[in-house]
């Protein structure tokens, strides 16, 4: 008996930069187990559309059980459990096929938002318990992230039973070396964090009540 699938993805560099710790983070977690579920990992390109195309593939491959999507969030001094994607591509930057998309739906018949499917307030309170920085993000911004974040969530409204959700992380320590006051978190505490996430996600079905909003 195959023990289900819990699939994670990390994107590619993108901006400049020559890494991205989204994708250095799950490729190190590939093939491992947590919760009686096995990991496995998957690169999706920072490419509007295209990334979607691979997302969708890696679900009829895969038959995974709990989708965890991980991306870089520049500027974050935390993990951020994303709680919501919105039904808009506004790209600051190009993505790495060129591509600037300004104000368009992603779907033009979807509905304005999907929220996590993942019980991220359980998921910040264990990773408070563990002392890991991190917090409840309310957008994942308008770029190749969202775009992921919101087109995950409808491929699952067709996929009853499945689960999944999107989480930033910050840059990390070697993405920062040379740049003036940017945060960055080790790799080995992304690791641990991103454990703890997916051990929560798999065993927390109903997510508990804990107040995490902002105020602005
Ligand atoms: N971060 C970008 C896209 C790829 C990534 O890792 C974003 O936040 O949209």
């Amino acid at each position: 008996m195959h023990k289900p699938t819990v699939l994670l993805t990390g994107f590619d560099a993108f901006g400049g930069e020559s890494l991205n710790p989204s994708w250095e983070a799950v490729a190190r977690l590939d093939g491992e187990s947590i919760a009686g579920h096995r990991l496995a990992a998957a690169q999706l390109p920072t490419v509007f559309g295209d990334a979607l195309d691979c997302l969708e593939r890696l679900l009829d491959q895969h038959k995974p059980r709990l989708v965890l999507c991980l991306g870089q969030a520049s500027g974050r001094t935390a993990i951020s459990l994303e709680r919501v994607a919105i039904n808009v591509d506004d790209a600051r930057i190009a993505d790495n096929a060129g591509q600037q998309p300004v104000d368009q739906p992603i779907l033009a018949e979807g509905p304005p938002a999907y929220f996590t499917s993942l019980p991220i307030k359980a998921m910040l309170e264990r990773l408070h318990a563990a002392g890991i920085p991190a917090q409840v993000s309310n957008s994942a911004g308008t770029f190749v992230c969202n775009h992921v974040f919101y087109g995950l969530m409808h491929l699952l409204a067709a996929r009853p039973g499945l689960r999944g959700g999107f989480v930033h992380i910050p840059y990390s320590p070697e993405q920062v070396v040379e740049k003036k006051d940017q945060p960055s978190m080790a790799m080995e505490l992304v690791l641990k964090a991103l454990r703890l996430m997916v051990e929560t996600a798999v065993n927390v079905e109903h997510d508990i009540r804990l107040a995490a909003g902002t105020t602005e």
